[in-house]
């Protein structure tokens, strides 16, 4: 298990600050904004060889994969098409996906919509199985997307697409939201759990919130997770969409990662002979 963190949380933090601080804090990677524009492949592989770090997986931008609209939906797989070469450009073995953040409704039928979810899916995963990548769909809360609220819905979603390389992404900051029990998802994803985020119930540091998280470092040992373990964590105000908040955010947002990789190392060792 690799410990990363998505680098969105730090705003426009250039990338050699960022990585500096990863390593210094002990962190083994980054999930890195799959912003296309803004980073060259060769430029994020020199900044993160000279600080040991890897890049574990990507973030996706906000295109609509499930939108009504046949223009938007072939400019989401487009994008993803781009991502996934530029996913083999960095070393990333696993790019996340999810419908649009902050599109909480259908716009058309909701069954409509997530048909061409599924098929814009499959079709990046055909794409990806051929580059020996993995996808990871992520589960949302309600406040973030009309689709894949729960992980029970997440793995109907992925029986639907069909494809091996196509697993799940739990967060658990969007489980404390929509998991009756959290610890019970992740068994439930076994191997189909791809990739993990972590914050607390408020999305800050592990240990901030009331989220059990010896129950789900245990839950993830007993699965046998051998993926990577990604913080994303946002100091507190408002607006759940910027990192950016009141002034000190920054400082508070490296102290929760910090806190964060401290609290899982520990509980990951408690719970490793239970
Ligand atoms: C959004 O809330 C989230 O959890 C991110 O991982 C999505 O890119
Ligand atoms: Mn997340």
């Amino acid at each position: 298990m690799k410990y990363g963190v998505c680098n969105w949380i730090f705003g426009d933090e250039d990338l050699a600050s960022t990585a500096t601080f990863l390593a210094e804090a002990a962190f083994d990677g980054i999930e890195l904004k799959g912003d296309l524009e803004l980073y060259q492949p060769a430029e994020v592989n020199a900044i993160l060889d000279d600080h040991g770090l890897a890049v574990l997986s990507l973030t996706p931008e906000d295109v609509d994969l499930p939108h009504p609209d046949p223009t938007v939906r072939a400019k989401a797989v487009d994008y993803y098409l781009r991502l996934l070469d530029f996913a083999v450009a960095v070393g990333a073995p696993v790019v996340s996906c999810h419908g649009a953040v902050g599109r909480v409704r259908a716009l058309a039928r909701y069954q409509e919509e997530y048909g061409s979810f599924v098929a814009g899916v499959a079709q990046i995963a055909a794409r990806a199985a051929e580059l020996n990548l993995r996808l990871a769909m992520e589960v949302l809360n309600r406040y973030e997307s009309h689709f894949l609220n729960t992980a029970t819905q997440a793995l109907d979603f992925v029986v639907q697409v069909g494809a091996p390389n196509v697993g799940i992404l739990l967060d658990t900051y969007h489980m404390n939201i929509e998991e009756a029990d959290p610890a019970s998802a992740v068994l439930d994803a076994g191997e189909r759990l791809f990739l993990f985020h972590v914050a607390d119930s408020n999305r800050q540091a592990a240990g901030r919130g009331h989220t059990d998280f010896v129950a789900l470092t245990r839950a993830l040992g007993r699965i046998g997770y051998t993926g990577d373990v990604i913080v994303e964590v946002t100091a507190a105000g408002p607006d759940p969409f910027t990192p950016v908040k009141g002034e000190g955010w920054h400082a508070e947002v490296r102290r929760y990662t910090i806190e964060s990789l401290q609290l899982l190392k520990a509980y990951t060792a408690l719970t490793a002979t239970d």
